[in-house]
């Protein structure tokens, strides 16, 4: 007989967290330590209590419910994903990972099932990034650094204020990390947020590798001067170089670089006024790659191109690194495990990486660690109009549940 879910339950459960930071247009807005986060991850404990799971928050932050094994001392296989979600994002990213690892555990109790492991939900702290990036999970697994947290993606000034605010210390953060010795492995189901499981007309998708991506902030510096008096040929213009980097990325990334993407996603142009020449423009902007070594080779192209504009128009240019987020495989038992699981529900399977970044990266550094993908309606994600079926949803949850009581059996 095949183990499952119950979906009403998760149904009532999904809708509940999705009012947590919910927004008119049906997105989310639950950035990191937000009002809405700190309600959902409240709301993550409280509906493990009452399912009679021991609950843990550890030094990062992040948010663990738990079903113990009968050996007290018995590794731990880790279930989960993130509930924090970008400024204007979607109700499943992230979300529905934590939520069907939340089912898992509870199917498991239900069924009465005694497994060697523990089995462990967790939501990880800013998975997203708005302070770092996976900083939950990099804490856990001991990747996080004082050097990562010197330079974070959100910015020195705000990280500082944010542990402060909620309660959190740096020491803290790098105090979290587990010994991997007691982890089974890391199993996160996650939607697609990619167009190719619904072209394919597919069920569950099996990744095969989590992409790599580096992070920067690339600041053009030119002369702010008067708009009205200074001729064309005498300035400076930051806005330029910020124009000319923005559609070099493009060029660099399409001529040189097949398969991998590239995204200027903000730019600052100062000081920002009708009648001023900018004197500087800062940028953010991101690339990625499958591969370690063409991710370095990447991130010197795009460093070569800004360095180009900025000497096309009279500029200074510096980049600075603010995260590196290395490509990861995922585990070939792991990935055997999910087929089973699909398999034996009657559902398609097909393999395919992930463009995106996920929690599955960092635990994969350290322990056995796979991926369950879901379609996404139109391949949209990061964006309120972000779907996935519910059949789908369940789909995913009950191929979560026949891989974690698989490997939770295999040891
Ligand atoms: O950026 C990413 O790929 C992930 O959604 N954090
Ligand atoms: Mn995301
Ligand atoms: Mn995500």
């Amino acid at each position: 007989m095949v183990l499952r879910i119950d979906p009403d339950r998760m149904r009532t459960d999904f809708e509940q967290l999705a009012a947590m930071g919910g927004t008119a247009d049906g997105g989310i807005a639950r950035t990191t330590f937000s009002e809405a986060h700190f309600e959902a991850r409240a709301w993550f404990l409280e509906r493990g209590r009452a399912a009679g799971l021991e609950t843990h928050v550890d030094s990062a932050a992040n948010h663990s419910l738990r079903l113990p094994a009968g050996d007290r001392s018995a590794r731990t296989l880790l279930l989960g994903s993130h509930l924090d979600s970008v400024r204007r994002g979607g109700r499943y990213d992230g979300a529905l990972g934590v939520l069907c690892a939340l089912e898992v555990l509870r199917a498991v109790q239900d069924a009465g099932l005694a497994l060697p492991v523990a089995l462990e939900a967790i939501d990880f702290t800013d998975e997203e990034g708005t302070l770092v990036g996976e900083l939950g999970s990099w804490a856990l697994t001991g990747e996080l650094s004082a050097e990562i947290l010197a330079a974070p993606r959100g910015g020195r000034d705000l990280l500082v204020s944010e542990l402060a605010r909620v309660g959190l210390t740096e020491e803290g953060l790098l105090a979290a990390r587990r010994d991997p010795s007691t982890l089974a492995g890391f199993l996160e189901l996650h939607i697609e947020q990619g167009p190719v499981l619904e072209r394919a007309g597919t069920d569950i998708g099996i990744v095969t590798g989590i992409i790599g991506s580096s992070s920067f902030q690339v600041v053009f510096e030119g002369d702010a001067r008067h708009a009205g008096t200074t001729p064309m040929e005498a300035r400076r213009d930051a806005a330029l170089g910020a124009a000319g980097f923005v559609l070099g990325v493009r060029e660099t990334v399409t001529r040189d670089f097949p398969g991998c993407v590239a995204t200027v996603g903000d730019i600052q142009i100062e000081p920002g006024s009708f009648n001023v020449v900018p004197g500087r423009a800062r940028l953010r902007m991101e690339c990625r790659s499958l591969d370690p070594e063409e991710l370095d080779a990447l991130e010197l192209a795009l460093a070569e191109r800004a360095r180009a504009e900025a000497a096309t128009y009279g500029l200074e240019v510096e980049l600075r690194r603010v995260g590196r987020w290395e490509p990861a495989p995922t585990d070939e038992r792991v990935r055997a495990a999910i087929e089973l699981a699909a398999g034996a529900l009657g559902l398609t399977t097909m393999e395919l990486p992930s463009g995106a970044g996920h929690d599955a990266q960092a635990l994969a550094q350290v322990t056995p660690s796979g991926m369950i993908f879901v379609p996404s309606a139109g391949g949209v994600s990061h964006d309120p109009a972000e779907h996935t079926a519910w059949e789908d949803c369940v789909n995913g949850a009950n191929v979560l549940l026949g891989a974690a009581v698989d490997l939770a059996r295999s040891g």
